[in-house]
């Protein structure tokens, strides 16, 4: 705990909870230590949100956080009235996750204060170090899709890019992750529990939403939808600081209320009150969590009613501000909207944005199907963040035209002008309209496609590395593509380079900043190339080790912190943390851990003494209802269990599973990693973003040729990356292959399976996941993800790990060429990509 006001001694001050010797002053736009201290007394003073007489972390880092407000506003104000004022187009980013982790750190390394604010909080008494731990990590999201999001947002900011997010103001976020002796549990994340002051409500932006209800048709045959019940969505705004820049943007997030005449007092009165406040406590249910679980028809619906609802409180929102502008006429054009708005969905979880946008055009603003039809379709882009079937988003139709009677027409008649279409202009394809067609009229379950209601309604459609759009051209999109050959494109992912380095990892950063003479490689991250010629350097050598060791070192205290395990900094520290999934493969990783566990139990002591000594950390979490993915968790914490108590092996072995992996968890182990894990079977991992992170910390990668896993080894080169495994095309193949029994597994993994079903890690029944990976086919049988055919050249792959680790001149050298070749993964040049090739918006910088 750190010293407090109290434990100092500050005579009296103890009383009021604020240093003494600090006098309590609003200086919202303080730059110096001095006055930076005292706006923060101030907020402890005079911005309370416990009982006068405390100043422990908590409430230093509230009060901190609130005086980095008082100065973003500022800008964010300004930047606010510039783009009014400038009017220039801009891009929303519809999203209905991101995974924003830490605000403070990244806004005072933003604002260029880091120094004045750890100054201003040692005259407080405290430690601007530990004060940054007191803050929860904001988890509006579940894994890379949603990191993404927030990557973006910070480099639209950076590049002083028009741009909003748009997103929902979840109650309870990502799920927070226990382990105990039965494996994963979840707990329900608490991060608005107490206050977030990174938030501001606008209590003058608030706009009405419908679900449920009927079309009404007047006799001119205008259509309009009516009844049902109506929530209010209100804006909470998040400030998106660039990185030395005025620029602020927002991320604009709803939250779900009724009106006060909602509340039935009546009812009430009577004793009624849970009928009495009935639209209240749903209103209560839309934000309540991320991605309630969909396997009721209840979730369902739920989940439906959370798109639609950010989807027409964002749009209503757009329009507002669009009929608000003044151009020299004092009027406006709908044809002009796309000129000023570009609408880009983050994979199809916004797609009603599309019939949103028609209906609002069409019955609120009186627009004809075509004049709307042009203006929807020029402003709104779509990106697929996956190619696997049970992730592509079928909505049933039967809920739809419960919940979004309207929309459903408007589905309906896009649907049947796309078939209109093909039977006039392209009949070479109407054998494959059955697939192509939005509607899907099975009579056992009719539903809607979304990514092919986003495909014929966007202008364009990306994919997110190289790899992944090549296959959406080649499969899943391929009959659109002779309609459409321009709209598809690529935007291979990007992370941003101040979160994912600058912040992360000072140290790296200042011998990145001292070897390359200047720190632009902040906002120009291709200026590491410029460490290429220096990887054989010594002194570089040597400086780049120092870092990563105390990098290892913050690392080591960490997760003896969390699990209570010792491991030793000198051992190879070798990583794979990501979402659960068997697509992913960490059950390779285990398997492989799990025979390396074997052979040095056989060995004899010299024997051993010749091994690599290896640290494996697996972290993530598995989906509530996911059982393999929980029983991954349970046999990854066996395994640590056993191994790490076997003195046999703890010399060259330690098996960790480190919980809550989340933002903030990986900004501390990522800058501590030397060999990172991306072996998802090749094909099924669009892009992948971690892997861009470790190999932009010197961290070498194990894996498979995909997602941006290809480019990251064309960049790096291939001397410095450890591949294995099948590649994409040959994986139909192989699954023929084994159907027809023509599959023969390595001894080695026959071995490791074994090993695991003899109880060597408990008598826990792993049998669904073991079961998975026999049989050559059916259902959850015939290891559809590969790991047995992969699992030969996997270890091998590490045995060359090994290798090469034994060797320190070589290995750095590789670290350094990994962190050199990294520029290209910046997310500034993936959004400027988007800026110029989809939004068609220029920088608007704040004066
Ligand atoms: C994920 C992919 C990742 C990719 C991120 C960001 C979804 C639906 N997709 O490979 O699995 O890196 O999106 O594009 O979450």
């Amino acid at each position: 705990m750190a010293a407090t006001a109290e434990v100092k001694g500050n005579n009296g001050a103890a009383k009021l909870g604020v240093p003494g010797k600090i006098p309590p002053v609003s200086y919202p736009l303080a730059e110096e230590p001095n006055e930076i201290a005292s706006n923060i007394s101030f907020h402890a003073k005079y911005s309370p949100h416990f009982s006068p007489f405390k100043f422990e972390p908590e409430q230093a880092y509230l009060a901190t956080a609130e005086s980095v407000r008082d100065r973003l506003i500022q800008q964010w104000n300004e930047t606010y009235l510039h783009y009014h004022k400038t009017d220039p187009k801009q891009t929303y980013y519809l999203s209905m996750e991101y995974l924003q982790g830490r605000a403070l750190t990244n806004a005072i390394g933003n604002l260029g204060i880091e120094g004045a604010y750890a100054d201003a909080l040692k005259k407080l008494g405290n430690g601007l170090e530990e004060i940054v731990e007191q803050e929860k990590d904001a988890a509006l999201g579940n894994g890379g899709l949603g990191r993404l999001a927030s990557c973006f947002l910070d480099s639209m900011a950076t590049l002083n890019l028009p741009a909003w997010g748009y997103g929902l103001r979840y109650r309870y976020g990502l799920f927070k992750q226990r382990i105990t002796k039965d494996g994963q549990e979840e707990v329900a994340e608490d991060w608005l529990e107490k206050f977030s002051p990174w938030e501001i409500v606008r209590h003058d932006v608030i706009f009405p939403v419908r679900f449920f209800g009927h079309v009404e048709v007047n006799p001119s045959g205008f259509r309009k939808w009516i009844g049902g019940e109506v929530v209010q969505a209100l804006a909470y705004d998040v400030p998106i600081p660039g990185y030395r820049t005025k620029n602020t943007n927002s991320l604009r997030l709803w939250e779900a209320k009724a009106c006060a005449q909602d509340f039935n007092l009546f009812l009430f009165n009577d004793g009624q009150y849970e009928s009495a406040g009935q639209l209240h406590s749903r209103a209560g249910q839309i934000c309540a969590v991320l991605y309630p679980g969909d396997a009721t028809e209840n979730g369902k619906l739920l989940r439906l009613k959370q798109q639609f609802f950010l989807c027409s409180a964002s749009l209503q929102d757009i329009i507002f501000r669009f009929k608000q502008r003044k151009d020299a006429s004092g009027s406006w054009k709908w044809s002009e909207f796309p000129k000023k708005v570009s609408v880009q969905l983050n994979d199809t979880h916004p797609t009603l944005a599309i019939p949103e946008l028609m209906r609002l055009l069409m019955d609120e603003e009186g627009l004809g199907w075509d004049e709307a039809w042009d203006v929807t379709t020029k402003t709104i882009a779509y990106t697929n963040h996956t190619v696997l079937p049970e992730a592509l988003e079928k909505w049933s139709q039967t809920v739809m035209w419960k919940l979004l009677p309207r929309h459903m027409e408007i589905i309906e008649e896009i649907d049947k002008r796309f078939m209109a279409m093909i039977h006039t202009s392209r009949t070479d394809l109407e054998s494959k309209l059955p697939s192509m067609r939005i509607l899907d009229n099975n009579p056992q379950k009719p539903v809607v496609r979304m990514a092919n209601l986003c495909v014929v309604s966007s202008h364009t459609v990306n994919g997110v590395a190289q790899l992944h759009s090549d296959i959406l051209k080649s499969e899943l999109f391929v009959d659109y593509v002779s309609i459409w050959p321009s709209k598809f494109q690529n935007k291979t992912n990007g992370i941003t380079p101040r979160r994912w380095l600058r912040f992360c990892s000072p140290e790296l950063s200042s011998i990145i900043t001292k070897w390359l003479n200047t720190d632009q490689w902040v906002t120009n991250l291709d200026l590491l190339a410029g460490l290429r010629k220096f990887a054989d350097n010594e002194d570089l050598q040597s400086e780049w080790a120092s870092a990563k060791m105390a990098n290892k070192r913050r690392l080591s205290q960490y997760i003896l912190h969390v699990t209570g395990a010792t491991i030793d900094p000198n051992s190879l520290f070798d990583i794979q943390v990501k979402r659960i999934h068997e697509y992913k493969r960490q059950l390779m990783n285990i398997l492989g851990v799990i025979y390396r566990y074997k052979k040095l139990k056989e060995m004899k002591p010299e024997e051993k003494r010749k091994m690599t000594s290896r640290t494996v950390m697996i972290g993530g979490k598995a989906f509530a209802t996911y059982t393999n993915a929980k029983l991954i968790v349970k046999l990854v914490n066996d395994v640590g269990g056993v191994v790490n108590t076997d003195p046999d092996v703890n010399d060259y072995l330690k098996v960790v599973f480190v919980p809550n992996y989340n933002v903030s968890v990986a900004e501390m182990l990522i800058p501590g990693s030397e060999l990172s894990q991306h072996i998802s079977t090749a094909g099924m991992e669009a892009s992948g973003t971690s892997n861009m992170k470790f190999a932009l910390n010197g961290c070498l990668i194990i894996g498979t040729l995909d997602g941006a896993n290809v480019e990251i080894r064309e960049e790096i080169g291939e001397d410095n990356f450890f591949l294995f495994g099948a590649r994409a095309d040959e994986v139909p193949k192989l699954r023929k292959d084994r159907e027809n029994g023509l599959f023969k597994p390595d001894p080695r993994f026959e071995e490791a399976k074994q090993f695991v079903k003899s109880g060597a890690f408990g008598s826990y029944d792993y049998s669904p996941l073991l079961d998975s990976l026999e049989g050559n086919s059916g259902y959850g049988r015939g290891d559809y993800f590969l790991v047995g055919h992969d699992f030969p050249s996997y270890m091998d792959a590490q045995e060359r790990v090994d290798q090469a680790y034994k060797d320190r001149k070589r290995w750095l050298k590789m670290s350094i060429m990994s962190t050199a070749g990294s520029g290209k993964f910046s997310s500034d040049r993936t959004i400027a990509e988007y800026a110029k090739e989809i939004w068609n918006i220029q920088e608007c910088n704040v004066p």
